[in-house]
């Protein structure tokens, strides 16, 4: 383990970056910005009051009314500003995603990548949200489909991806003619104040309503006004299925529209004729990789009993190997976990599993250094699919379970109540194909010969079952963000009613 920062020296780099990007960082001491590398705290903030956070939907509202009617390419001008901005600062916000989140350096810049793709992709959707013409049963009728903007998103986003995924509703949700209003993680709030700042920036460049996008900066009370809100058109919510649980009825009782994007329990399978060493450095990779706190993790292995020995050997000799420590140091490839919690129930996990006859072959310690939480990301060999596998830990533990046949490989596989990632390693075209059948893996995303994690923005993003069924980001997920109207347009000179039906 490398020698760590000091909180100083982070807190220096953080200013920097914030400086850079414009920030004026609201001082208080009712919101402590911390760094989970060495668990300190940086800065002390002034959260956003229930009060401010009502104001702040109302002047969304009031902005969307000129929003709406602004035309879209011109919507996708303030876009492509917000990801220049973001090309300019694309270290500097990476800079403070690794200080809050603990990513290291490639995948914060990665995350930045990201938030960059899905404004290049907004601004070519400006020109695109298309409807379409139906052909109507009536002479003289026109019958066509439109699409409309919806009004104020609400966006709640978690702390292990704090900038990338407010970008993939922000992006497309303003393309669309919305305004939004965000509730970021708590424990993320210098990257929200650098994402909202870039957005602001270019807002003043290009003369778009100064109240197009709010950000509160506070705690749950805060968030639940945002989810209670009759003028919030869609609450768009990433995080724990715990939190979807309470948020999706209580948006559904006033007839709001959720998005919802939850807990993954994902899988890949292995198959006898997969190519092992491409298999490897796709399960390290979606297994270990930001320490195990992706939604789309793998946390899952289920492999063809004839290869099993094999693979878990080779995968127990790379995890033995993998640099833990310090997010910054070019060599490291595991940082921190976001809190001791995180990593408490990490041991939690990895005791239960044991309880159920599980077998650690690789890693799962916490490392001993002052402050931050680091842990040895875990291989457990399971001998079934017991309770604590079917749940989420979001912390690096990879189970893994034999199969003999095809079909029990998928049964495994889908017998857990989330359903986001998947993916199989073969080189058996049938078998590929089955995987991605009706039949085969019930996710929202179902991959062959790549690992779970690593989306690109280009497709829909989500996920069924518990993950809450919500599609965001790429190809027609801002229909979500849109409302439509299906408009008849009679231009003939008589009054046809549908379905022959003859009246007067
Ligand atoms: C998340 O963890 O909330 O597919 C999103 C991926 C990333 C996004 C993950 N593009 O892993």
């Amino acid at each position: 383990m490398s020698f760590l920062p000091t909180t100083l020296q982070l807190r220096d780099r953080a200013q920097g970056a914030l400086d850079r990007i414009g920030v004026t960082v609201p001082v208080g001491d009712d919101l402590p910005a911390r760094s989970p590398i060495t668990g300190e705290q940086l800065f002390g903030l002034r959260a956003t009051t229930a009060e401010e956070a009502e104001r702040a939907i109302g002047e969304a509202a009031e902005a969307f009314r000129t929003w709406r009617t602004t035309p879209a390419p011109a919507r996708g001008d303030l876009v492509r500003t917000l990801g220049e901005l973001l090309r300019t600062h694309k270290s500097d916000l990476a800079d403070l995603i690794t200080i809050e989140a603990g990513k290291i350096r490639s995948e914060a810049l990665g995350e930045v990548q990201e938030m960059i793709d899905i404004c290049e992709f907004a601004v070519g959707l400006s020109r695109q949200l298309y409807g379409r013409t139906i052909a109507s049963e009536r002479p003289g009728h026109r019958l066509a489909e439109t699409w409309h903007p919806l009004g104020v998103v609400g966006v709640i986003s978690a702390f292990n991806f704090p900038a990338a995924v407010w970008s993939w509703n922000t992006a497309v949700a303003l393309v669309c003619g919305d305004a939004v209003v965000w509730k970021p993680s708590e424990l993320t709030p210098l990257v929200s104040l650098a994402a909202s700042r870039l957005l602001d920036r270019a807002i003043e460049q290009v003369g778009a309503p100064r109240e197009l996008h709010r950000l509160l900066l506070a705690g749950r009370a805060v968030g639940e006004r945002l989810v209670d809100d009759p003028r919030v058109a869609l609450v768009s919510a990433t995080g724990s299925t715990r939190m979807g649980r309470e948020v999706a009825p209580r948006v559904a009782a006033r007839f709001g529209r959720v998005l919802l994007e939850l807990g993954g329990n994902n899988a890949t399978v292995v198959a006898p004729s997969a190519d092992l060493d491409l298999a490897l450095q796709g399960i390290v990779f979606a297994a270990a990789g930001t320490a195990g706190q992706r939604c789309t993790t793998l946390r899952r292995l289920i492999v063809h009993r004839d290869v099993a020995d094999q693979l878990v050997e080779k995968l127990a000799t790379v995890y033995g190997r993998l640099p833990i420590g310090d997010p910054f140091e070019d060599a490291t490839l595991v940082g921190p976990l976001i809190t001791d919690a995180a990593a408490d129930a990490m041991t939690a996990a990895l005791e239960r599993a044991q309880a159920d006859g599980g077998k650690i072959v690789a890693g799962g310690r916490r490392l001993d250094t002052v402050g931050g939480a680091y842990v040895e990301p875990a291989i457990v060999r399971m001998p079934r699919q017991s309770g604590i596998v079917r749940e989420e830990t979001f912390a690096p533990i990879l189970y893994v379970l034999t199969y003999d046949r095809f079909e029990e490989a998928v049964a495994l596989h889908n017998d857990v109540p989330q359903g986001l990632s998947s993916s199989i390693f073969t080189r058996d075209q049938q078998e590929a194909e089955r995987f991605l059948a009706a039949d085969g893996s019930d996710c929202g995303i179902a991959n062959v010969n790549i690992g779970t994690s690593g989306a690109e923005i280009g497709g829909a993003f989500g996920g069924e079952k518990e993950t809450g069924g919500g599609r965001e980001s790429g190809s027609d997920a801002w229909r979500a963000y849109m409302r439509r109207a299906t408009n008849t347009v009679n231009y003939s000179s008589t009054l046809a009613l549908a379905q022959n039906v003859s009246f007067l």
